[in-house]
Parts: C-alpha cells; structure tokens; sequence
C-alpha cells in the first residue's frame, strides 16, 4: 500500500515536473539577462585571448597562454571580428580591423588544412567585410564590391586554390600557404573538406566578380554528388586523385556534416536549386538508412547496413538544417533527443553510444562545440517554443559551472566528471556564444526578417542591403544575401517587371508565413505591403540613405537593359607558388607508378559498366578505427589491394603496361605544370567531367532587391518555381 502511494507521488511529481518544463515562461526582463550574461562570456573569453595569447591561434585557458593550432594566424581574433559587430562593439570592432589589416600576412611558409583555412579565416574575413559598414567604418569606394578585408579573403582564397588542382576537383586536405600542396601530401580528403566551400567561395565570386571561386567549389560539389553509391549515400574519406571512397562510413556527423549543411545554405545563398534538389535526394536516403527512431546512425554507403549505432555531438546542426527547410516538426523531436543526452551528463560527449546510452570510451569530451545551440537558435527563430529558450539556459548554466576559468573557458576533457582540457577552440567565440547570444537577442539585426533595410550606392547602382535573411557559414560567419546581390545581379542589371511581379505573388500568397516572423517589437505601419518601413541606423556611410520602402512603386516600372554578367577574370592571376612546385624528393617508383596509374584512370572517363564494377566491388571492411578529431578513419583493411607494388614489382609491371602509359611514366617529371588556377578553371569548363544535375534552372530564381525573401520562402520549405511566376 505504501508502495503504491509511494510510486503515485513519484509520477504526479515527474508529470507535474515535464508540465513545469514545457510551460515555463521568459519574459523579456529574463531574455535580456540572459543575453547579458552571453555578452560577459565573450567578453571575459575575448579579453583573455587578447591578453594572453595573441597573436597566437588559440587561448590555453588553463595555463593561462596561447599556442598554434590550425596554423599561424591569430585565428581566434579572426573568428571572433563579426561577433563584435553583432554585440554593437563597433570601437573594438574598428580597432582590431585596423590591427588584422596591419599586421596579417598569410605569405607564411606553413600547412594549414583547406577545410578550416576556408571556413574560419576566409569566413570570418568575409563576414567582417561585409558587416564594416555598421561600425561605421570608412568605406572604400566601391564598397561592398571592394574593400580590404575582401581583398585578405580573396588573397587567402587564391592560397588554397591549388588544392583543387586535382583530376576530380575535388580538394587536397592540406595546403603550404606559400607553396602550394605540399610535397608528398595524401590525396585523401574528408566529405565535408570536399564539400564546404560554396558559401565562402561563391561569396567572394559574387563580389569581386570573378568566377573562379564559385566555379572550383561547384565543381568539388558535383564530383560528389557524382562519387555516391548506387544507394545514394556518400562516404567519409575520398581519394580526390582517384575518386575510390577510402572510407565508407555513411553518417550526417563528423566528416561529412557540413557537405550537407553546404547544399542547403548554398541553395539559399546563391540561389541554385539544384543544390537543395541535391539535399533532398541525399535527405531521402539518409532517412531510409540511417534514421532510427529519430536518431541517426552510421551505415556503409554501398548497402545500408549500420555499422556504428551512435550519437555524435557534430551531428546536433542536423535539425537546425532541417529547420531551415521547414521540418521544424521533425527537428523538434530529433532535438529533444539530443537534449536528452545534454541533460544525462551536462554536456553532450563527442561520441555516445545509443546502445548502451552512455558515452563512448575515449570520446567522451566536450570541446566546447556549437552544434546544439545552433539547431536551438534556428528552431527559436521558428517555433518560439520556450522550451529551447530553457534548453540554451542548461547549455549556458552547464558552461558557466564548470568549464570557465580565470583566464577563460576550458574544454571539458570528459563529460563524466567535468574534469578541464587545456584548450579553447576559436569556435567557441565565433560559433557557440554567438549562437547563445542571437537566441538570446531577438531584436538582432540579424533577425531581421526583411522588414528593414539601408540603401547604398554601389557601382552598380543604388542597393538595399542588411534586409536579413543572412546565412551562416559553418563556423557561423554571417553573410548579407543583398550584398552578394548587389555586386552580382546588379551588375546584370535588375529585370524590374519581374521583381514587380514577385512582389505581387508574395503580397497575395504568402503574408501569413511572413506576418508570423516579424517579431510584436517591430512597428508594421503598412499592412498591405512586404516592405513595412525602412529603419536606418546610425550613419555608417555618406551614400546610405534612409529609405520608406512601402513607396516604392513598381507598377509603371519599365525592363532595364540587362547588362551581360563578367564571365572572365579581370584580375589577372600571379602563379600562387611563386615557384616551381618542388619534385618530390626520392620519390620511389612504385610512388611514381601509383600516381600515374590514377592519372591514367582518372583523365578516361570510366562508361556505364565499368562504373556499376566500381560501385559493386567488395566492400572494404575496417578492422579497426582510429578516430582523430572529428572524423572516423579505418586504419587497417582486410583486403591487400590498396598496398602498393614493392619498387621490383612495379618495375616489371611497367614494362607490361600499355606504351602510352610508360611513355608517361617516363615523361619528364620536372616539367609537371604547376598550378595555375586560369588554366584550371579553362579545364574545368572544357572537361565538363560532371553532368549538370537536372534541376539547373528548374526554378525561376527570386530576381529580387530582397533576396532575404528567399530563406523565408525556404524556410516554408517551397522556392517559387515557374508555374508560380506565371499565375
Ligand atoms: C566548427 O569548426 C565548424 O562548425 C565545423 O563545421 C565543425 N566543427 C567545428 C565546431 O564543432
């Protein structure tokens, strides 16, 4: 009987207890605690950086010093620059602005990975050239289609182009800042350093006019997508010489995360949507196969069968994605789940095992990682659900207790007994406290959901920018869609008829999404129009001007000439080596051969059969898995066929070979052109070694002054196709 009692309580009390969860309430004296209580955060981190590491990459905030990491760049006051903007710190914005363009020069005799070169420093340099104006910096004319942070980006940009020089185009890992890939580098490369370069690099094409960049990343894009299995789902590791998957783990986690993330965003910021057609094909399989119980798992890519039934805390940006696709519902499970292990521990650990529901040995770290309050944020922004305002208060609560220090915050070495790790990833400034603070700081600019915005002059004519609808890279660098617009449609010149019909559709179709995002705070003077009124702040630039964007009056508007866009460089490329690329010293001939057998394979184009034997070949079992950072790497095969030929063998095979293959063997080695991105761009275009997907121009993309009206329809999970326009 008293059991009985006793075992009522405990469920009245738990059942009260979830009721108390999903109802607790903010109010707007609470959030803007909280928000406070992020920008201490940054703050106390930042200033720690500034005083004990700079110009070192990273803070070690337990010894109270800095040390290298990535490479040799002040990472963490580049990854850190556009948060300053996006807490209205415009005096140290400006002040570090100044200090980055003095002293920065990436000519550096160092390797760095491509991946992370990419997305933090190019990301970060982008970002903060983008958001200048708001600090009211002085602008150089031209601006945003010029500037001096663009040219660093650009400049880093042009370091890591030789990694693409590969007979797939799909990138090296590595890359020597001044000599291009370094000699003897592995020509293995993960699925998200493959496939994470669309935001930053169709960025920089976007602006400064130049086709390079978004063309090599696109192409990188396309090589996997052509690379999948017959199932449909991709590895984790690739031979960018070869195209053969040297790891075959399927999984939306680490190594592979932000190849999907890149076709999203891309899709969105760019406005292909092939990309997103990409995604969806890919979504498909990957809920087929690895989704379980709103869970996700790692399979082999050529059948499906699970291999690793795990949690990564990586994956956590999964229902932040779906979420930008309108699956708000589905993410919403997905992270209740992942919360649910947040909640077990205090942290989420790298690895979880979702058999045995706890930690896997090893992994059970956790270095300060964004992924769950990014997915947080994004479903915030959505939903307005309370309960992920209390879910970022856990995250904001555990960091506080245990991983800050004096000079600092650590990363927690292992989620079991909160014990410190001598290390803070510049993430940490550039993604996670961001996160926290814009879930936190509902007013943001960056929330704007194009209510707002502030009129430039541009070279190419008067622009509205900072109408929201920004797009995060994977390091969570902010980037204004309008400004891309700007420098790019603009130049072509904007069809006004067309834009005037969009407006139309979206006034007569879609004010219900979009009544619902604009934020009670926001005054909405004009109900009958998408653009409410024009806010204008502050005075950033002589051309800005403050403009009532609810007079704006299309209807006797006539077609402009469309001015034909730049398809050729005018910069004129200087080689990126400088110098000859170095032959590789003592290079064995079975190392020649092997090389040149994948040139061999790769420049003939493999037909139908010989494909389907690729893709049938028998799977390659790891026996054993060492899992570095992010990514799963098998280190030992059961088969023999990837050993190479011992220098003898190779020897005697050679002569057997087909003569063209030993005239090429023979050929002289030192003339091995080096790279030069016009040429490869040329050969890019001329190989067209990948069909265009099907969807290319299946939609007729939004040729608006706003494009920040295209993430809103995304968000609704629907472009505006064809039949649309043509109502
Ligand atoms: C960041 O560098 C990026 O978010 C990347 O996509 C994954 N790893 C870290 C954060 O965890």
């Amino acid at each position: 009987m008293f059991k009985k009692i006793f075992i009522s309580i405990v469920i009245i009390l738990s059942l009260k207890c979830n009721i108390c969860l999903s109802i607790r309430e903010y109010s707007k004296e609470d959030i803007v605690k909280l928000r406070e209580e992020v920008r201490e955060m940054f703050q106390h981190a930042y200033d720690s950086y500034l005083r004990y590491a700079y110009p070192y990459d990273e803070l070690r905030p337990l010894s109270c010093d800095g040390m290298d990491t990535w490479g040799s760049y002040s990472l963490t006051l580049i990854d850190a620059l556009d948060m300053l903007v996006i807490m209205g710190n415009y005096t140290e914005f400006n002040r570090v602005v100044d200090i980055v363009l003095e002293k920065q020069n990436f000519d550096m005799d160092i390797n760095v990975s491509v991946f992370e070169t990419n997305i933090r420093i190019i990301g970060g340099l982008l970002s903060a050239h983008l958001l200048s104006y708001k600090s009211g910096m002085k602008l150089e004319p031209g601006w945003p289609c010029n500037g001096p942070l663009l040219r660093l980006a650009e400049d880093v940009a042009q370091r890591l182009i030789a990694a693409f020089d590969t007979t797939t185009g799909m990138p090296y890992g590595t890359i020597n800042l001044k000599s291009g890939v370094p000699p003897g580098e592995t020509s293995i490369t993960c699925t998200a350093g493959v496939g994470t370069y669309i935001i930053e690099f169709g960025t920089l094409s976007r602006l400064t006019g130049d086709p390079l960049y978004e063309e090599v990343a696109y192409n990188a894009l396309k090589a996997l997508y052509y690379h999948k299995s017959p199932i449909g789902l991709v590895g984790n590791h690739i031979d960018v010489m070869t195209g053969r998957w040297t790891a075959q783990d399927a999984g939306i986690g680490g190594g592979v995360d932000s190849y999907f993330e890149y076709l999203v965003k891309g899709a969105i910021l760019l406005e292909r949507p092939e990309l997103m057609s990409m995604f969806n094909e890919a979504r498909q399989v990957i809920d087929k196969y690895l989704k379980k119980d709103d869970w996700y798992v790692w399979a082999t890519m050529l059948r499906g069968h699970v291999t690793l039934p795990v949690f990564q805390s990586l994956e956590s940006y999964w229902p932040g994605l779906l979420s930008l696709i309108g699956e708000s519902d589905t993410a919403m499970r997905i992270i209740h789940n992942y919360h649910s292990v947040w909640k077990q521990y205090g942290f989420t650990p790298e690895v979880y095992n979702l058999g045995t529901g706890e930690a896997s040995s090893a992994r059970e770290s956790y270095p300060l990682r964004p992924e769950l309050i990014e997915s947080i944020m994004y479903l915030y922004r959505d939903t307005r659900d309370p309960i992920l305002l209390q879910m970022g208060e856990d995250i904001l609560r555990s960091i506080q207790h245990s991983a800050r220090t004096p000079c600092g915050f650590a990363t927690i070495k292992d989620v079991r007994d909160h014990r410190k790790e001598d290390r803070m990833e510049s993430f940490f400034l550039s993604e996670t406290t961001k996160y926290l603070y814009l879930l936190f700081d509902p007013d943001n600019f960056i929330h704007n959901p194009g209510v707002h915005g502030t009129v430039i002059d541009t070279p190419n004519g008067e622009c509205i920018v900072d109408m929201g609808g920004y797009v995060f890279n994977t390091e969570a660098h902010p980037i204004d869609p309008t400004m891309l617009y700007c420098c790019h449609e603009a130049r072509q010149g904007i069809n006004v008829s067309e834009v005037h019909r969009i407006y139309k559709i979206l006034d007569e179709e879609d004010n219900i999404h979009f009544m619902s995002m604009i934020d009670a705070t926001i005054p909405v003077k004009n109900t009958t129009s998408y653009y409410k009124e024009a806010v204008y702040y502050g005075d950033p630039m002589n051309s800005a001007k403050i403009m009532d964007l609810s007079k704006r009056d299309l209807s006797n508007a006539q077609e402009m000439p469309i001015v034909p866009i730049k398809t050729e460089t005018s910069t004129g490329y200087v080689n990126i080596d400088g110098i000859e690329r170095e032959k590789v010293k003592n290079e064995s001939l079975g190392d020649i051969l092997k090389e040149s057998m994948s040139n061999y394979y790769n420049n003939t184009s493999l037909n139908e059969n010989e494909r389907e034997t690729v893709a049938e070949a028998p799977e390659i079992k790891a026996t054993e898995k060492v899992e570095v950072d992010d990514i799963i790497i098998p280190q030992k095969f059961e088969t023999e066929k990837l050993q190479p030929p011992s220098s003898t063998k190779a020897k005697e095979a050679v002569k057997m070979l087909p003569k063209v293959i030993q005239d090429f063997l023979n050929s002289d080695w030192k003339s091995k052109p080096k790279c030069e991105p016009q040429h490869m761009i040329e050969r890019i275009r001329k190989e067209k070694r990948y069909p265009e997907h099907p969807d290319v121009g299946k939609y007729n993309l939004l040729l608006t002054p706003a494009p920040s009206f295209m993430q809103r329809i995304s968000l609704a999970g629907e472009f505006l196709n064809k039949k649309q326009l043509e109502l």
